[in-house]
């Protein structure tokens, strides 16, 4: 003890994303969506979930700035602090953060939100009406969700077009981002319970 000339070496504090302005919380946020596995680093795979859209990958280049084939948060908060700095400036790289969360959050609602409508079209008609809304009319309220058609039904026709229906998602996805697909997954697997307890009752 007390011999040798090494150096304690000294922890490095953990980023804080509001030493990053003006950017820093958006940015880590959007790492959290990124990084699956909450290891707060992102590898290869995790960074692959853009692989959909090579314009937002082209942008990520180059933040890997220790060349360990992974980025960390602190890594990740420095690239954005020089976009920021690029020419696009800040405008830039938060368009870049909006399109990541699109491709993170958005497109994997609107698929759920597909699946949904086309359940509770039981006819194909390409329109819900009153009858096949009542499918979801009990999970809804149970969620303190109104979805009467009055408040769906923007045209006041009496039915509900999937333009209707994509609209009233993306409002509540807007609002509430997580809750919106919860929601819609949930509402999709009481339309699957239902279905068995009716294929049950008809097989008997
Ligand atoms: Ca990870
Ligand atoms: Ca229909
Ligand atoms: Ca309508």
């Amino acid at each position: 003890m007390g011999c040798g000339g090494s150096q304690p070496v000294q922890p490095e504090l953990p980023p804080n994303p509001a030493a990053y302005p003006p950017l820093g919380r958006e940015a880590a946020r959007i790492f959290t969506l990124l990084d699956s596995d909450g290891n707060e680093t992102l590898d290869m795979a995790e960074v692959n979930k853009l692989r959909q859209k090579p314009s937002l990958l082209e942008q990520l280049e180059g933040a890997d700035k220790s060349h360990d084939g992974k980025v960390d948060m602190k890594e990740w908060l420095v690239h954005v602090q020089k976009l920021c700095k690029a020419e696009d400036g800040e405008l830039g790289a938060a368009m870049l953060l909006h399109e990541m969360e699109e491709e993170l959050m958005w497109k994997p609602t609107l698929a759920v939100a597909l699946k949904l409508w086309s359940m509770l079209d039981r006819d194909g008609s390409g329109e819900v009406d009153e009858k096949e809304l009542k499918a979801i009319k009990t999970y809804g309220y149970l969620r303190g969700e109104d979805i009467k058609m009055e408040y769906l039904d923007m045209n006041k026709d009496g039915k509900l077009q999937k333009s209707e229906f994509m609209a009233k998602v993306r409002e509540h996805f807007d609002a509430k981002p997580t809750m919106c697909r919860i929601f819609i997954e949930g509402a999709i697997k009481e339309l699957e319970r239902k279905a068995r307890g009716l294929a049950i009752q008809d097989g008997k």
